[in-house]
């Protein structure tokens, strides 16, 4: 049916499962006459919505028109779209994060209403309801197990070759659950196609279209800065025997600074080809792998450009034994990551000094993107590291503060903090000496006297602050737009 007659079978309130993970996979014409159809309604003076689970982010073609629709009742987990953005911060819509690896078990488990529609996105889909899914799994599996309707988008820009990129595998629930039987990235559990109750699809639409992922922009001196600093750090740490010679996989975080990361890595000589155990697998990694710097990659998406996944489907037969696509829950799966022994790579919006990590909220209060895998994968790996430009904004924002205005991942969890200008390394450290590596090795030339006088001035604890001041960059950047106004003698109470 067409995308207009899939749309009109979802009625007002319905909780949507929607397909994909950042933004492969997610489906794109159904949300989009969702979209269209809310604003009838509305402009007849109809209400309008739709409860949204999602993998992580979706498109233009789904998150932001529902979003500009004022279409979305709740969403989660993770999204990135301006549009949504505002629609969380102005509570036009209600917006609850969540660690990527537990979406699915919660709504199994019964914490959150479970979907009635299931909207996906496939290349195949067989009378016995045998479904192959496209770019990204996400939290579909579950989606589709637990909704009683499944609309689905056929897309044509996928080819059926896909056939075996990915494993579909759910655990059973406590109290039955065993071990996940991953050992190493590449290690196969579950399906190849996803199984559904046909009776339970009740649209089929044909689409074409391809990956809504933009292309990265060219790494410059400072994200090449960072990825050297990153790149350099772990070459010691081999060194000092504490990465073995064959190297242990790595997860690499999204955005640009991420991308330059891969890219260092590759061109540092003294580092093995590695395998990769992450959630998104970005541009960067598909050319790695080609390189041979990434011998194998198991994420939970392909979230590449158009162009470089249109290489991928032109290649099937090398990426075939290179990639595999697990459900999140499997991508993200904590002990999975304490198992395998993951070098984490994740980036901060903020840190404070004693290295807690803001990921998220902009001055504490504005909700940026969402945690993401971010805290699947800090928690539970071998190595955490955070990197950071060490400024924001022209200098105008630090990206290091006394104390961060929302914390999504504590001291505890962040292991080392990279920026453009070193690496603070916090194993074993106290709070006064993780302060003295991050000022020293990570924070901007501008901001370190400012904070070391913060150190100075606050009373002598284990973690030393002084708390009328703890938020004053955070509040002089609100006043005067730039925190290097900050005078301390200001805020003291
Ligand atoms: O603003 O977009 O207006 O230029 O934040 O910052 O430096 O371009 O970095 O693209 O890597 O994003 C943490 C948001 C960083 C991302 C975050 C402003 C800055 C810029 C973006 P503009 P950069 P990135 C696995 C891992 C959480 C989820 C996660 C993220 C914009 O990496 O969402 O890690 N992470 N998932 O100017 C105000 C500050 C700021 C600031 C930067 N302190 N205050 N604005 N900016 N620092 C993947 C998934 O889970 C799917």
């Amino acid at each position: 049916m067409t995308a207009e007659e899939a749309a009109r079978l979802v009625p007002n309130n319905a909780v949507c499962g929607i397909g994909g993970f950042p933004p492969a996979g997610a489906p794109k014409d159904v949300p989009t006459a969702i979209a269209k159809m809310a604003e009838q309604l509305h402009a007849e003076g109809k209400p309008y919505k739709i409860n949204m689970y999602t993998g992580a982010s979706t498109g233009e073609t789904c998150d932001s028109l529902l979003a500009k629709a004022h279409a979305i009742g709740f969403r989660t987990p993770y999204q990135n779209k301006k549009d949504l953005r505002a629609e969380i911060n102005s509570h036009g819509c209600d917006y609850f994060d969540m660690h990527l690896s537990e979406p699915a078990q919660d709504i199994r488990y019964g914490f959150m209403p479970k979907p009635e529609f299931a909207i996906i996105e496939a290349c195949y889909v067989s009378n016995q309801g045998e479904i192959i899914l496209t770019s990204g799994v996400g939290n579909v599996p579950t989606f589709c197990r637990l909704a009683d309707k499944i609309i689905i988008e056929l897309n044509s820009a996928f080819p059926q070759s896909m056939r075996g990129m990915h494993d579909i595998y759910i655990p059973l629930d406590p109290p039955e659950r065993k071990e996940i039987p991953i050992y190493k990235p590449s290690d196969r559990i579950g399906d190849p196609v996803l199984h559904v109750d046909p009776s339970k699809i009740i649209a089929v639409v044909r689409t074409n279209h391809p990956n809504e992922v933009g292309k990265f922009t060219p790494m410059d001196e400072v994200t090449e800065k960072i990825g050297a600093n990153v790149a350099n750090f772990l070459f010691d740490e081999m060194k000092a025997g504490r990465i073995p010679a064959t190297f242990l996989p790595l997860q690499s975080g999204v955005g640009n600074v991420a991308n330059a990361v891969m890219r260092s890595l590759a061109n540092n000589e003294h580092i093995p080809p590695f395998e990769m155990f992450t959630e998104v697998i970005q541009d960067s990694v598909i050319d790695l792998i080609k390189e041979g710097h990434v011998k194998f990659a198991s994420g939970c998406s392909l979230t590449c450009s158009a162009e470089k996944m249109q290489e991928i489907i032109d290649n099937m037969g090398l990426f075939h034994d290179k990639l595999v696509l697990r459900p999140a829950e499997i991508s993200n799966n904590p002990g999975l990551i304490r198992r395998m022994g993951i070098i984490a790579i994740n980036t901060a919006l903020e840190a404070d000094i004693y290295g807690n990590v803001n990921s998220t909220h902009v001055c504490g209060t504005k909700m940026m993107n969402g945690i993401g895998g971010s805290g699947d994968f800090t928690r539970n790996a071998y190595l955490s590291i955070f990197t950071t430009q060490s400024t924001a904004k022209d200098g105008k924002i630090s990206a290091f503060v006394p104390m961060v205005s929302h914390v999504d991942h504590s001291e505890h969890s962040v292991k080392v903090i990279v920026t453009e200008h070193g690496v603070a390394d916090l194993r074993g450290k106290s709070p006064i000496q993780r302060a003295q590596e991050i000022i020293n090795n990570c924070v901007d030339p501008v901001y370190r006297p400012m904070l070391q006088e913060y150190v100075n001035m606050s009373k002598v604890a284990q973690t030393p602050h002084t708390l009328s001041c703890a938020l004053a960059m955070h509040e002089e950047f609100l006043k005067s737009g730039d925190m290097r106004n900050t005078k301390w003698e200001n805020y003291l109470r």
